[in-house]
């Protein structure tokens, strides 16, 4: 992956999701208290405020898989983002994805599988009661920040499909279209991208399939309108604009695998003591914590040991990198 030194954003420059709420509250309070023209005028300076971000998403349950650690601010995590399908560079997201339209949408799920068929977005999400769950992500290129999705375990959407005993793995790829995805058009990485799980991973309860953050519809920049998160694998696993689903008997290779396979495995599991071939793994720079903050140590799994470490029972971690 492409490492540039990132400048760091200075936390006075950040406006927190709660600051951002407790100003928005004010403006509604003036604009109930004033009279007339002013009250019109607070009223849509707010919706002003507010275009910029996606619905707000109805009936968000909190989930005990959360962390209670204090979220990346909105601003960190819908503008220092990794989605080469609008560029390379942290900020070049946010920038060239502003037209693409996430509607409508439909998933292939193919494979292994009794219910195979294209299933359109409303079809695979209305069923499923929404979580919030506030997990970490460690980028493998050493930063880490800490993200309140909303989404679905994949485990529920992936039932419907009734695998059969050949699912031996789960293979995604985002949407090809380089028209719509500009990125796609340079040969940055072999489009499109793909990644892969275990069925036991993809089964998983911390396995989320992501329509949100920060309880509104998921930003383009984050991989709208559906994205995989798997909190304790370097992010790269956590494929973005999902539109096809196979079910394989022979494990999948992810983009990344096949572009660099010395550098980059199937597993991906974060490890402080597996060091990628051209930096060290066993600390982390968080985003948002100000410039002066140091870095601090990563965790086993990304913190998620107790729940993942019996998925690799057995698997020298070292080779299956
Ligand atoms: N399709 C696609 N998915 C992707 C990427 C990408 O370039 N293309 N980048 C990955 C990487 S390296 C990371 S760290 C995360 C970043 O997710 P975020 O921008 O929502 O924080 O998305 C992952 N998913
Ligand atoms: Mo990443």
């Amino acid at each position: 992956m492409l490492i540039k030194r990132p400048k760091d954003i200075l936390s006075s420059e950040i406006t927190d999701e709660s600051v951002y709420l407790k100003r928005r509250q004010l403006l509604m309070m003036a604009g109930i208290a004033a009279t007339g023209v002013f009250a019109g005028q607070s009223v849509v300076a707010t919706e002003a405020v507010d275009s910029g971000r996606g619905r707000v998403l109805p009936a968000v349950k909190k989930s005990h898989y959360s962390t209670s650690q204090e979220p990346n601010s909105w601003s960190d995590v819908t503008s220092y983002n990794n989605y080469y399908e609008f560029g390379t560079g942290k900020e070049d997201p946010a920038r060239n994805s502003k037209d693409f339209n996430p509607r409508p949408w439909s998933v292939a799920v193919k494979g292994a599988c009794d219910k195979p068929g294209n299933y359109n977005y409303e079809d695979l999400v209305s069923p499923h009661v929404l979580e919030e769950r506030i997990y970490r992500l460690r980028c493998v290129e050493a930063w880490s920040m800490v993200i309140p999705w909303v989404g679905i375990p994949l485990a529920s959407i992936i039932k419907r499909f009734e695998p059969n005993s050949d699912a031996k793995y789960v293979r995604f790829k985002t949407l090809h279209d380089p028209v719509r995805m500009p990125g796609q058009r340079r040969r940055t990485l072999g489009w499109p991208y793909e990644e892969g799980l275990t069925i036991e991973e993809a089964m998983h309860p911390l396995t989320l399939m992501a329509v949100g953050l920060y309880g509104r519809e998921l930003p383009n920049q984050n991989g709208a309108p559906m994205r995989l998160i798997v909190p304790w694998k370097y992010g790269f696993k956590s494929i973005k604009a999902i539109a096809q689903i196979s079910f394989t008997k022979k494990r999948p290779r992810s983009s990344w695998e096949r572009s660099i396979p010395e550098e980059y495995g199937f597993y991906a599991n974060v490890n402080p003591s597996v060091s990628h071939p051209r930096w060290s793994q066993a600390r982390e720079r968080p985003i948002g914590a100000g410039v002066f903050a140091g870095k601090k140590p990563t965790l086993m799994f990304n913190g998620y040991a107790d729940q993942v470490a019996s998925l690799y029972t057995g698997l020298d971690l070292r080779k299956n990198y």
